[in-house]
């Protein structure tokens, strides 16, 4: 016990030593916001909040704890929802907030690097600026950072446009575990030597490396944007409870495939239902949307270099099930129409902690799995299941859903499990665009085959023989 002690005091100095006595946390007041995640589901003790100022500290820090052996979590803007980010059990937090330099915008080569711990808002401030967009968007720009993204493989809103954030990679510098920096930033698109640092990295949440630059390939931005608010109604006369959710989701993705197929430059395709809209609107106060009864919405945007409302007027005018339609070109009226999509996350925050479940299914599936899911989770809830809510939304154009549960207690798994072996059972995935993290660790062998876990586990053993990064996150325990 006293070795423990000691040992304690001597990693603890060691960190000192690096970042300095202001940035090495170890009062449970400023560890606090460190410890517990957004949703409030995940979170336990650190040992110590470490805060370094630039790779040269961060390298020196995990050679620190891979000697000490003590386990690394890093973390970005604490907006992750799977608890991949927030400590388990006494680790050391490794937190980038510091690291938040724009280092270059270049649009001559539509390339952008900053640290990793710049957020996502002041990097698209940065590309605004020199007339482009990263191609990645999502409702917590403003507190999520670069590195979270990468090491997320984070989604959001322009995927079916531009690809997941391991789309928008561009090169990135990473610290392995034992303090080697490695790093590959140039941006080049052809540049084929050897392994690809930046895919390998990207989507590990942490387990194999933490992110201290990222450098992002721009689009130019487009001349013209329109997003418009599809109010639909299914007309359905439903027998089970549930058929109108399965029909209206159909008439959805049927709007859906034609736009795609009738509309260039779609740059994001979102669903919202009628009970998530009405919390919306209670919560934000929000103003009525385009017919106020319909049973779903669906949020297009497009965008190019031409005016894209002509097309998409023509495509959605005589489609089946739309109701109303609210269209705005201009950014202020945008944001307006996007804030029924947006602020769901919040809205559905104030009915307690969330179980987030954050699936994608093949879209042939989508609309069986929404207007069955909530009776599946009442199944297996039983009795419990009575008070118990379910808000589905999200991103529409690449099968995404995100199913909120509220109700159960943040360790009660049931309505997880329930959700997850319908997605799987439907060839669907178990982590769209959130992660793994600790959340999700029960299904991973399900998700993937003997032999793809056994390449994980190998390159994970090679990069971090003592498992001090992440661990507990991503792979399950053998
Ligand atoms: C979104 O699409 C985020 O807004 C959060 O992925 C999803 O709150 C959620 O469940
Ligand atoms: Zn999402």
């Amino acid at each position: 016990m006293a070795e423990l002690a000691e040992k304690t005091d001597d990693f603890l100095a060691a960190v000192r030593n690096v970042v300095g006595p202001a940035h090495c946390l170890s009062d449970p007041d400023l560890k606090a916001s460190y410890e517990i995640d957004w949703t409030r589901r995940f979170g336990g003790p650190a040992r110590v909040v470490m805060r370094p100022a630039n790779t040269a500290e961060v390298a020196q820090l995990l050679a620190t704890c891979n000697k000490f052996r003590v386990g690394v979590v890093p973390q970005g803007g604490n907006t992750g929802l799977v608890g991949g980010s927030v400590p388990r059990n006494g680790e050391a937090v490794l937190s980038l907030g510091r690291l938040d330099k724009i280092l270059s915008t270049d649009p001559e080569v539509d390339l952008l690097v900053a640290e990793a711990g710049t957020t996502l808002a002041a990097a698209q401030a940065a590309a605004a600026n020199a007339d482009c967009e990263l191609g990645i968007d999502i409702a917590a720009r403003d507190s999520a950072t670069l590195g979270g993204l990468v090491a997320t493989n984070a989604g959001g809103m322009h995927v079916i446009r531009h690809g997941p954030m391991r789309a928008r990679l561009a090169g990135l510098e990473v610290v392995l575990a034992d303090g080697t920096v490695a790093s590959r930033l140039s941006g080049l698109i052809k540049d084929n030597v050897g392994y690809d640092l930046a895919q390998l990295i990207a989507g590990s949440e942490g387990t194999l490396g933490v992110v201290t630059k990222v450098a992002i390939h721009l689009v130019p931005l487009p001349r013209f944007r329109v997003a418009a608010l599809v109010g639909l109604r299914s007309c359905s006369r439903p027998s089970e409870p549930g058929d109108a959710v399965r029909a209206v989701t159909q008439v959805a993705v049927a709007l859906a495939n034609k736009l795609r197929r009738n509309v260039d430059g779609i740059d994001a395709m979102e669903l919202v239902f009628a009970d998530g809209m009405e919390l919306v609107r209670e919560v934000a106060g929000l103003p009525s949307p385009p017919d106020p009864g319909a049973e779903a919405w669906l949020l297009v945007q497009a965008s190019g270099a031409t005016d894209p409302t002509p097309m998409l007027a023509e495509a959605i005018e005589d489609a089946t099930g739309v109701t109303e339609v609210a269209v705005a070109d201009e950014a202020a009226a945008r944001e307006r129409l996007w804030a029924y999509r947006e602020r769901h996350t919040e809205a559905i925050a104030t009915l307690g902690v969330p179980h987030k479940l954050d699936v994608t299914l093949p879209l042939g599936e989508l609309a069986g799995f929404a207007g069955t899911v909530r009776s599946e989770i009442s199944a297996a809830l039983g009795y419990d299941g009575r008070d118990c809510r379910v808000v589905l939304f999200g991103h529409l154009g690449d099968g995404n859903v995100h199913v909120n549960v509220i109700g159960p207690g943040p360790d009660d798994h049931r309505a997880d499990d329930a959700v997850y072996r319908m997605v799987i059972s439907r060839r669907g995935s178990i982590s769209a665009e959130h992660g793994v993290g600790v959340a999700k660790l029960a299904f991973v062998s399900q998700a993937r085959s003997a032999g793809d876990l056994a390449v994980m586990r190998r390159v994970k053993g090679a990069l971090d023989p003592y498992g001090v990064l992440n661990p507990g996150v991503l792979l399950p325990a053998v």
